[in-house]
């Protein structure tokens, strides 16, 4: 964050108090942030995997109302609710360690009781310091001595980055701390002990010079003009007798219906920091319609309900949609539907519904001792592009754009339904994973056999790069999205003309004991989360 930025954000630092007399954590940040507060650091001193959720809920409301959210002491508890930083104490971890862990984008805060702490600190990965107690306070049992205004600005003109000062501070002594060069003033219990919070949290928040947000974020500024403007200009097709804009869209009759489901969540597997809303749009078509591809369906419909925090604009929700109807016209589907709720998280839960065959559903239980394994393409790209966008590395754009724009693969379903492969699954999961879904509802063993052929250069020189595994990125990838189908060799023979892009990852074997022979103890299937 840029110095400036920084500044302005530690302006009112509102840190979290024990549970007293029912006011609770989720309440005191609630009143705070109405009241001006600009930064909230979440303070727990006897915390516990119980209050989990409550520091989740905590940093949703932050995230909310766009302000930082800061974690107090323990870092991996940042990490696990993806706060903007941490506050360490003199007897805390390591500051480098905690920017290793959290990147370095995280904010790094320490404390610093006086002048002599600050002179043996390192302060070299902190973005700023909390110094105090600079009056006397009931709150931190352990405080040392207080330090007054005068210690208060000898920190401040030692210190190379912003001082918040802390302890004791109310309304009434908030501007002398400005007087003194703070950045900021922490305050505690003038708010999370007054008889009337909010009015103290906003005199606290005058002192500080700031204003109580001009309105509580909402999601979009009318729902329903939204959803005018995003349903406009959707024709009825030959399948969509009546289009969205009534209570509920009428369909054609469909032979063979086939209905799929998916969820495309913020965080868990995809992060606007990273990819457009178009391309967010886009993705969460094309995952949801490899599911049809895979059960050789035509796509016909489908429905998106979006649930949006308060940070994403009408803008950000128009362009999620455009990439939604770039990619339905490409599988020539169309937009039955959708909804729109508040939400903590960026949520896209998505519904397809498409035309079967009639003379063939492919499954996973129908791979034969025998058959072969093959994929309709390289696998581990997404993943590796994934890896690449963490490492914050765009010269492996390929691998990126693998990650971000995956294309459910209907060219070779078509293929694979005329030459009657029974036996298809899409790869989201990784080759491991999804092989063996196909052992275990096939009662078979697998063993994957991967020759030089199954990893892209591109891939091997990435993985170069950063001492990765490729064979990891293909069996324990993710997100490849293509198909994965076992028929006997000489029927693959047949197709092979038509599936350039295919090649053998595998065997289908009599059960052995286990479903997968040859597969390295450590690796499994692809869990979501971007980490
Ligand atoms: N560190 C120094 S003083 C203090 C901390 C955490 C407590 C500040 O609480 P209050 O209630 O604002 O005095
Ligand atoms: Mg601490």
């Amino acid at each position: 964050m840029p110095i400036n930025q920084l500044k302005s954000a530690l302006r009112f630092y509102f840190i979290t108090d024990e549970d007293v007399t029912g006011f609770s954590p989720v309440k005191q940040v609630q009143i705070a942030i109405k009241a001006g507060a600009t930064i909230v650091q979440y303070r727990n001193k006897s915390f516990s995997p119980r209050f989990f959720e409550q520091v989740v809920v905590i940093k949703n409301i932050c995230k909310c109302n766009a302000i930082p959210f800061i974690i107090n002491d323990d870092i991996l508890l940042a990490k696990a609710v993806m706060a903007d930083g941490v506050h360490l104490g003199q007897d805390d971890e390591d500051p480098a360690l905690a920017k290793r862990i959290l990147g370095p984008q995280a904010i790094i805060g320490t404390s610093v009781s006086n002048l002599d702490e600050l002179n043996a600190s390192d302060l070299s990965v902190c973005d700023y310091i909390g110094t105090g107690p600079v009056f006397s306070t009931l709150t931190k049992v352990d405080a040392k001595k207080v330090i007054g205004l005068s210690g208060l600005k000898a920190v401040v003109k030692a210190s190379p980055v912003p001082v918040v000062a802390i302890g004791g501070i109310d309304q009434t002594t908030a501007a002398s701390c400005f007087e003194q060069g703070a950045a900021g003033v922490a305050a505690i219990s003038v708010v999370t002990r007054a008889k009337d919070p909010l009015q103290n949290a906003l005199q606290v928040a005058s002192a500080c010079g700031c204003k109580p947000p001009s309105a509580v974020a909402s999601p979009w500024n009318d729902e329903f003009a939204l959803i005018k403007k995003l349903i406009k200009k959707m024709p009825a097709d030959s399948y969509l007798r009546i289009p969205p804009g009534d209570d509920a869209c009428l369909l054609m009759p469909i032979n063979h219906p086939v209905i799929t489901t998916d969820t495309q969540k913020e965080g868990v597997h995809f992060r606007l920091e990273w990819q457009t809303p178009e391309e967010v749009g886009s993705k969460a078509v094309e995952v949801t319609l490899s599911d049809l591809a895979a059960s050789y369906a035509a796509p016909i419909s489908f429905f998106v309900n979006l649930a949006l925090p308060g940070y994403i604009s009408d803008q950000t929700v128009e362009n999620i949609y455009k990439g939604i109807k770039k990619s339905l016209a490409k599988h020539n589907c169309t937009l039955g539907g959708g909804n729109i709720s508040a939400g903590f998280e960026l949520t896209l839960d998505l519904f397809a519904i498409g035309q079967g065959r009639k003379d063939i559903f492919p499954v996973r239980s129908a791979a034969l001792p025998g058959y072969n394994l093959y994929s309709t393409g390289l696998l581990g790209l997404s993943r590796a592009g994934l890896e690449a966008l963490i490492r914050k590395d765009d010269t492996f754009d390929e691998l990126i754009a693998k990650f971000k724009s995956p294309s459910a693969r209907f060219d070779a379903a078509q293929v694979l339904a005329e030459n009657k492969v029974t036996c298809v699954i899409d790869v989201s999961d990784g080759l491991a994973g999804d092989a063996k879904r196909i052992a275990e509802a096939s009662e078979i063993s697998v063993s994957i056999d991967l020759t030089s052929r199954a990893f892209h250069p591109t891939l091997v020189s990435f993985c170069e790069k950063y001492r990765l595994i490729p064979e990891e990125m293909v069996l324990a990838g993710g997100e490849d999205y293509e198909l994965l189908f076992a028929c006997t060799p000489d029927l693959f023979e047949t197709m092979k003309k038509d599936l350039p892009s295919a090649f053998k990852v595998g065997r289908c074997l009599e059960f052995q004991g286990t479903h997968m022979v040859n597969m390295p103890r450590n690796i499994s299937s692809f869990q979501h989360g971007l980490r």
